[in-house]
Formats: structure tokens, C-alpha cells, sequence
């Protein structure tokens, strides 16, 4: 079942980046088993009522990997796969980075990175002032963690004991133009957000089993997940090759990727 859904998310991906001739493809093929735990086994939320108001909320901060977050939740029953279609095209309905307006089940346009953190702890707070329930999740990329942005909500949201708030950082180890390591070293990040005050997991982020266990593994501070993952993941000539951050697959790119995901 895993399988199936996860494979079916990174055809869909594989298919709208050529389609649109886009970037990014690398990008949203590290988090494919990360937004498939979160949306089909971790968080509480209705297809059929969007906008429940006790419902949990996931952010995708790294707003360039729009075309998985739209996979998935067309792949959830948000709205008709057949969407997907127009996705990055003239006249298009789901733009290339993530339009809250475009489709249901979106909580927050993305794209400029750095603000993610900042709107999930505006929303875990107002949760917290109105009894609400619902979890807030964010997904860091770790080249957005260099953004001093993320740094202030860092510092603030263990002071204001913000339990009901999970982040996941897509530790993939590439960013747009490098190797993350050479551009600000942050290899000691689990430390890092420690000393803030975070609960801290450190888990492999293709692996669904522990993805969901830390997910749900209860936590009295807020709660940093960092997933090591692997840019460009399900697609051999794609793995932890920087190129396919911003290269689009022509024919025969594609052609193999779509045979290398199978039937
Ligand atoms: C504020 C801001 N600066 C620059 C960019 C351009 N940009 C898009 S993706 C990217 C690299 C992001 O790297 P990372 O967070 O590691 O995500 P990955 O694509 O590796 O998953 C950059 C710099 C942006 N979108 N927003």
C-alpha cells in the first residue's frame, strides 16, 4: 500500500515537471514518504471538509516542491487527479510555487523560503488561545534553514512551549547552487535546535515506519524532526545529483524515469 501510494505521488511529479518543462523535480521527490505519512496515517484532516476547523494543518515552507504537495493531495482525494494537468502552464490552475487560493487542502502560499516556521507558530498560537486541537506541522527544506527567519522562530517556540507544533526538516544535503555543508555548514543541527530548547529526532526520511513513529512519539516541547533524505530519491540518475534541482527531463529522461517507477 506504501508502495503503491508513494509511487503513484513521484509518477504524478515526474509527469507534471515534463509536462511543464519545470524545475525543482529533485526537490519534491526527497519528501514523497514524508507528505505520504503525514497525509495518509498521521494527520487528522477530511477531504470531504477541508475546512474543518479542528483540523491539523501542514506547511510546506519549501514552496518549490509545490508539485508534490499537489500530487499528494490529489493523490488524498483533495480534488481530481486530473488537475495535476495543469499544473505550471499558461492558463494553468496550480502554480509553480504553492498557491493556498489554487486548490482545497493548502494552508499557506510558500515559495519566497524562510516564512514557513513563522506562519506554523502564528497558527500553533491562535490554536492554543482557542482550545483548538488541530497539530501544526511545517516541512523545512535545509538550505531554507540558512534563512535568519527561521532562526527567530527557533528561539521562540519552545519559550512559548508551543507542544501542539511539529517540524520536518528535509535533510537532503543539496540546495539550489551546492553541497548545503559548503555553503553554511549546519551539520550539527540536531544540536542546534537542542539548544533552543527542541525535542529532537533524527530519522531516515524514506523509511515510513519511523517516519510515522517520531511523528506520533508524543512531545512536551515543541518537536524538530530531522529527515535525512535524498534529493531526487525513486529516480537513479536523479539521486544526489545537484543538477535536478532546477533541470526539467526531456523525452528520454523521461522515458526512463517513468520506466524506472514502473507500472
Ligand atoms: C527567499 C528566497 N531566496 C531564494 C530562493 C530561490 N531558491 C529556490 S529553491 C532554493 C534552494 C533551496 O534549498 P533547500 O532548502 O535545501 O531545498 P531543496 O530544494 O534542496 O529541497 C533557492 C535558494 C527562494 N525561493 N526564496
Amino acid at each position: 500500500m506504501n508502495l503503491m501510494i508513494t509511487k503513484e505521488i513521484r509518477k504524478s511529479i515526474l509527469q507534471m515537471v515534463y509536462r511543464s518543462k519545470s524545475s525543482h523535480i529533485g526537490s519534491c521527490l526527497s519528501i514523497v514518504e514524508i507528505l505520504y505519512v503525514l497525509y495518509f496515517k498521521v494527520m487528522r484532516i477530511d477531504p470531504a471538509h477541508p475546512d474543518n476547523e479542528s483540523r491539523d494543518k501542514f506547511i510546506l515552507s519549501k514552496g518549490h516542491a509545490s508539485a508534490a504537495l499537489y500530487a499528494t493531495l490529489a493523490e488524498k482525494g483533495f480534488f481530481q487527479k486530473q488537475l495535476l494537468e495543469r499544473f505550471y502552464v499558461d492558463y494553468g490552475l496550480l502554480p509553480g510555487h504553492v498557491d493556498m487560493k489554487a486548490v482545497p487542502g493548502i494552508e499557506a502560499s510558500s515559495g519566497s523560503l524562510g516564512h514557513g516556521l513563522s506562519i506554523g507558530i502564528g497558527m500553533a498560537i491562535a490554536n492554543k488561545l482557542s482550545n483548538n486541537p488541530g497539530h501544526i506541522y511545517v516541512l523545512l527544506g535545509d538550505g531554507e534553514c540558512n534563512e535568519g527567519s527561521i532562526w527567530e522562530g527557533v528561539m521562540i517556540a519552545p519559550m512559548l512551549k508551543l507542544d501542539n507544533l511539529t517540524v520536518i526538516i528535509d535533510l537532503n544535503k543539496l540546495q539550489g547552487y551546492g553541497r548545503s555543508d559548503e555553503i553554511i555548514n549546519q551539520s550539527n543541527i540536531i544540536e542546534r535546535w537542542k539548544a533552543f530548547g527542541w525535542d529532537t529526532y533524527d530519522i531516515d526520511g524514506h523509511d515510513t515506519e519511523e517516519i510515522e513513529v517520531a511523528l506520533k512519539y508524543y512531545h512536551s516541547m515543541p518537536k524538530v524532526i530531522v529527515a535525512n533524505t535524498i534529493k531526487g530519491k525513486g529516480i537513479s540518475f536523479m539521486e544526489n545529483k545537484l543538477e535536478w534541482h532546477y533541470k526539467s527531463p526531456n523525452t528520454e529522461e523521461y522515458q526512463k524515469a517513468l520506466a524506472e517507477l514502473g507500472d
